[in-house]
C-alpha cells in the first residue's frame, strides 16, 4: 500500500514542478503594480487604463508575446482587445485581468475594444524590431 501512495505523491510533485515552468500570464506574473516595468525581452505589455491602450501603438518582433492588462479602477466597465483582422480577440477584461497572444504575422494590426469601439490601438509586427519593453530593459 505504501508504494502506490508514494508514486501518486511523486506524480503530483512532478506536475507541480512542471507547472512552475509554464509561462504564468494570469496568476500574478503581471499585475497593475508591476505593469510599469518592462515585461521582458520576449514579451511586451499594453496597459488598459483611462479608456485607452498604453501605448496605443506598439512595435514588436515576430514571436513576441504581447500582454494586455486592465488597470482601470475597480467597477469600470470591462474592455477587450480585439484585432480587426481576427488575429486575436480577448474575453472581457476587468481590473487585474490579463490577456496575451503571440505576435501575429508581420504587418500592422489595428485593434479595438468591442464594448467601446472608440478605444483603438495598433500592433506592428516587424522583423528585427525589438519590443519596446525590451528596449527599455536594455537601457537600464
Ligand atoms: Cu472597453
Amino acid at each position: 500500500m505504501r508504494r502506490p501512495t508514494f508514486l501518486a505523491m511523486a506524480a503530483c510533485a512532478a506536475a507541480a514542478c512542471f507547472s512552475e515552468h509554464e509561462p504564468d500570464l494570469s496568476d500574478g506574473a503581471f499585475t497593475c503594480e508591476r505593469a510599469e516595468q518592462p515585461a521582458g525581452p520576449d514579451s511586451a505589455i499594453v496597459v488598459i487604463r483611462g479608456f485607452a491602450y498604453e501605448p496605443a501603438q506598439l512595435t514588436v518582433a515576430p514571436g513576441t508575446r504581447i500582454v494586455w492588462i486592465n488597470c482601470e479602477p475597480e467597477g469600470t466597465p470591462g474592455h477587450t482587445t480585439t484585432a480587426e483582422d481576427g488575429s486575436w480577440d480577448s474575453q472581457t477584461l476587468v481590473r487585474g485581468d490579463v490577456f496575451s497572444t503571440e505576435a501575429p504575422e508581420p504587418g500592422a494590426h489595428e485593434y479595438f475594444c468591442r464594448p467601446h469601439p472608440f478605444i483603438r490601438g495598433q500592433i506592428v509586427v516587424a522583423d528585427g524590431a525589438l519590443a519596446q519593453g525590451a528596449a527599455r530593459l536594455a537601457r537600464r
